[in-house]
């Protein structure tokens, strides 16, 4: 299988973020995707297809945030990571406003989410990587995308839970630009990808399904429960499945199954999975039971469904066992 991957996904290396309140050192670090290189082998150089594919998904005024954020933020005499602390959450409005802290908080939903001084490079490589690897779907069955930053958090204007750029949506939309008609994205990181979801609920030619954590109990909290079902064009095309803490494999693959019919249900003529090893049972901030010897299982019942499938990395955070939890993963294939 074909792994891609850019070293300038290593630039952004935020240091703090918030967590129940406090200022702690943030969780998505470079070091995730050493730990997956190591493990994985050798790996492919994306192809630099631009901002165009970027601009389906993403505004330009977020694009232009994302890449301005850190210089205005260092302008405005601040040091280290950028980070909002107020929203706009009481009658939105479009506003234009310059301030750096303003901005922060109308393209943010959270406070785990730092900006950094390379994070516009990694975003933006990270998503040539999953482009690549959708390309790569043109000879093989199955590529994989080693996307650090992860995605599956942001929406269209906005950035949370360590994700910048929608790699999984930018890919569902290019391969809908050439030609694919229907995508399927199956979300299988521990926590909701709310963003993913976002960019989709009301399209019937992207499925969504999730399977995560309870919101009840876990972040993002506002998303992922069984009642969202997508909306206009796109009801029925979202579907949650969340699961208690302490789930193992048994629980997750009943979920797996169900997630599965209503895939091969879709027709869908790609498979994007949004793959988290956060589920894994020693994750330090995830509270799933899955083992490594789990996951090639769970990547052998998805392949059962014969489509074309990318895999785009997104959570994980047990860095002593993410390298071979990923590798495990992969191996199913
Ligand atoms: N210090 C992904 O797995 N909140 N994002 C937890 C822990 C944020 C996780 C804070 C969790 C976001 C892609
Ligand atoms: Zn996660």
């Amino acid at each position: 299988m074909q792994i891609f991957w850019d070293p300038r996904q290593l630039a952004h290396a935020p240091s703090i973020e918030m967590h129940n309140g406090r200022i702690e050192p943030c969780s998505e670090t470079p070091a995730r995707a050493q730990a997956i290189l190591d493990a994985v082998g050798p790996t492919e150089l994306p192809r630099d297809q631009g901002e165009d594919p970027i601009l389906r998904v993403h505004p330009r005024a977020y694009v232009d945030f994302l890449k301005s954020a850190h210089d205005d933020w260092c302008a405005a005499g601040r040091t280290g990571d950028a980070l909002p602390y107020a929203f706009p959450a009481v009658r939105r409005r479009s506003l234009s406003l310059d301030r750096i802290d303003a901005r922060l908080g109308r393209y943010a939903y959270d406070t785990c989410t730092p900006i950094a001084a390379g994070t516009w490079t990694s975003a933006y490589w990270n998503v040539q990587t999953a482009l690549s690897a959708l390309e790569a779907l043109e000879t093989d069955r199955t590529a994989f995308a080693l996307c650090r930053p992860p995605g599956h958090h942001c929406g269209a204007d906005y950035m949370g839970g360590y994700c910048y750029l929608n790699s999984a949506a930018v890919a569902a939309e290019a391969a809908i630009a050439a030609g694919r008609s229907r995508v399927a994205i199956l979300d299988i990181d521990y926590h909701h990808g709310n963003g993913t979801q976002d960019i989709f609920y009301a399209r019937g030619d992207v499925l969504f399904v999730s399977i995560h954590a309870d919101p009840a109990t876990d972040y993002p909290f506002y998303w992922g429960h069984p009642d969202e079902t997508g909306e206009g064009e796109g009801e029925g095309a979202t579907l949650n499945l969340p699961l208690l803490r302490g789930t193992g494999l048994t629980e997750f693959e009943r979920a797996l199954d169900q997630a599965l019919d209503r895939i091969a249900a879709f027709r869908a003529d790609l498979l994007i999975v949004s793959y988290g090893a956060d589920t894994y049972a020693h994750d330090p901030i995830s509270h799933f039971a899955i083992e490594t010897r789990d996951y090639p299982l769970l990547a052998r019942r998805i392949a059962c469904l014969g489509l074309p499938t990318l895999v785009v990395m997104e959570g994980g955070y047990a860095l002593d066992a993410l390298g071979h939890n990923v590798a495990a993963f992969l191996s199913g294939f």
